[in-house]
């Protein structure tokens, strides 16, 4: 055996989705915040991103997370999330899998019933709490990041679908929302390709017509979910399909996504503080979200109202990987297929 890289995660999966953590390979990544962190990465390092998320390693719906020192001083661990599509700023199925990975290889003081991790990511802090019994992480709540309404019922005309009503919020990542019926599809996984074609158009027509601008976090200005809400949705129990760029669903109920819909949902008055909302996937899987307290986001002065979302979810592990890159392979950054 020979090879010029080594790379060794422990893979999970969040309800559905998979997280491989990385937890050796990539060294320090230079920057003073780790949203430089990320913006470092995916100038000089994405050929690591494209090794271990694109094939042969990895898949068309592949995501990571590669834990780093933690910048700022009250937290345990920084993350860098990495994917097919590029790196997030947050992703809440990967750090619920990040937290389960740390409680049960036991790269944090592990105290039971609860184990509490504070994780610097990209978007900002995020709260881990772990629900531990014998040695084994139950579930996870993490606290995330100020989420926001950015557009209640805007309209932007999409090449073939025509006048497409969405709503817009911010949860980690921006999100479009839209009813499937608006569409006329079915929320029918036999109906899984027209419905990312549809997602795809949606989002470029955004991007194209009014991309929106995160008032704080560099680099964060484009929209590559759309959330497409399930027929008999409300606000206490959603279903949807997510489309992501450039082409596959989210399996879990997106973290980031649950708090953009929730922001979404308070904005409208139809979601109040401390009210459970269960959002479950395109395959079923359920996280159960909750708005904790209100905030504002941006300068004095320009502040926009934002809310703060706990999710609830379940990982588990599914292997310990080396990855390896011998010198002769011919795909040192993989590809798409
Ligand atoms: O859980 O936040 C999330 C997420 C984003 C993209 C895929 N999953």
């Amino acid at each position: 055996m020979r090879s010029s890289r080594m790379f060794t995660a422990v893979d999970s999966h969040t309800e559905g989705m998979p997280t491989r953590v990385v937890t050796g390979g990539v060294g320090a990544i230079p920057g003073e915040t780790m949203n430089d962190r990320r913006l470092y990465f995916m100038k000089h390092m994405d050929d690591i991103r494209l090794l271990l998320m694109t094939e042969p390693r990895g898949h068309a719906a592949m995501s990571g997370a590669i834990l780093q020192p933690a910048i700022r001083h009250d937290a345990d661990w920084g993350v860098v999330y990495i994917e097919v599509s590029g790196c997030l700023p947050m992703c809440g199925h990967g750090t619920i899998g990040v937290a389960t990975v740390l409680v049960e290889t036991g790269m944090v003081p592990v105290v039971e019933p609860e184990t509490i991790i504070r994780l610097d990511t990209p978007a900002g802090l995020v709260v881990a709490r772990v629900a531990v019994q014998d040695g084994h992480a139950e579930s996870v709540t993490i606290e995330n990041v100020p989420s926001f309404c950015v557009r209640l019922d805007a309209s932007v005309s999409v090449p073939t679908l025509g006048e497409v009503s969405y709503s817009l919020a911010f949860g980690g990542n921006f999100y479009a929302m839209v009813d499937l019926d608006a569409v006329g599809l079915p929320f029918d996984r036999a109906r899984q390709h027209d419905i990312l074609s549809a997602g795809l158009k949606i989002m470029d027509a955004i991007n194209l017509a009014a991309p929106p601008h995160h008032p704080t976090i560099k680099g964060v200005d484009l929209v590559h979910h759309v959330e497409f809400i399930a027929p008999g949705s409300t606000a206490r129990h959603s279903r949807h399909a997510m489309a992501i760029h450039p082409g596959w669903f989210d399996r879990s109920p997106c973290g980031t996504g649950t708090s953009a819909r929730m922001a979404e949902l308070w904005a409208r008055g139809l979601l109040p503080l401390d009210q459970e909302f269960v959002n479950e996937s395109f395959i079923g899987s359920r996280f159960v979200g909750r708005l904790v307290r209100e905030t504002t986001v941006g300068a004095e002065g320009d502040a926009v109202p934002a809310v703060i979302p706990t999710i609830s979810g379940r990982a588990w592990l599914t292997g310990l990987g080396q990855y390896l890159l011998d010198p002769s392979d011919p795909y040192p950054t993989g590809f798409t297929f």
